[in-house]
């Protein structure tokens, strides 16, 4: 490996708005250790589909780790899928969203969460905000497995333009502060092939909601 073969290798640092980091690549050195966690969570929760608010099923698959606390906080009643308490966040998950957080300037966060979306080919994310957790001083740590997407990153309002921004195997984004509430989403899923995770991209964000 020549000198700029290593320096493509190594993770990034850019902020793209006050309050969001991404790391490309930060989470490369541990992918099949993370990959094998993701594995564990689902055989205790197996994945199942994502509702909308108002109950339909959704095209992105979901799962959900952490604390009984966590899991009183977040259960919908609406989603008979999932009554059993989540299983406990692995510790290689929650220490390195831990250092993820430390690495973009929010030293204190101290996850209990860890949720779980899974794509495929033609699977999308409809523009969101994430309001639900009980203290919005708190960040997302976002880490992305497996195939490429597309993220859209807006402002406060829904229907503000977007930056696309391309999340590949093993990039880590954090937001909080002054973008915990910028509207975002993930573009329809392109067919591909990942040597660690075939045909899907895991996403899994950490969140403190209790
Ligand atoms: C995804 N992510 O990347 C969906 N939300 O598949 C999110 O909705 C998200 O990545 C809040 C913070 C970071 C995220
Ligand atoms: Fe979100």
């Amino acid at each position: 490996m020549n000198l700029f073969s290593q320096l493509a290798a190594e993770p990034t640092h850019e902020e793209i708005f006050p309050g969001t980091v991404l790391m490309r690549g930060l989470a490369l050195p541990q992918d099949a250790e993370f990959f094998a966690s993701v594995g564990v969570i689902l055989s205790a929760a197996p994945l199942h589909p994502a509702t909308t608010p108002s109950g339909l099923p959704m095209s992105v698959m979901v799962s959900d780790c952490g604390t009984p606390e966590a899991f009183r906080r977040r259960w919908d009643p609406q989603n008979p899928s999932v009554r059993k308490l989540w299983p406990a966040m692995p510790r290689v998950l929650s220490d390195f969203a831990i250092r993820c957080a430390v690495r973009s300037g929010f030293p204190h966060f101290r996850p209990d969460t860890c949720h779980i979306n899974r794509y495929q080919a033609g699977t999308k994310l409809g523009i969101h905000q994430d309001r639900h957790e009980f203290d919005l001083h708190q960040p997302i740590v976002s880490i992305s497995l497996g195939l490429e997407c597309i993220f859209l990153l807006g402002g406060f309002q829904r229907t503000d333009k977007t930056k696309h921004i391309l999340l590949e195997h093993g990039d880590v984004i954090v937001w909080g502060g002054p973008s915990r509430m910028r509207f975002h989403g993930v573009q329809p899923l392109k067919p591909d092939h990942h040597p660690l995770t075939g045909p899907y991209r895991y996403n899994l964000t950490f969140r403190k909601v209790a």
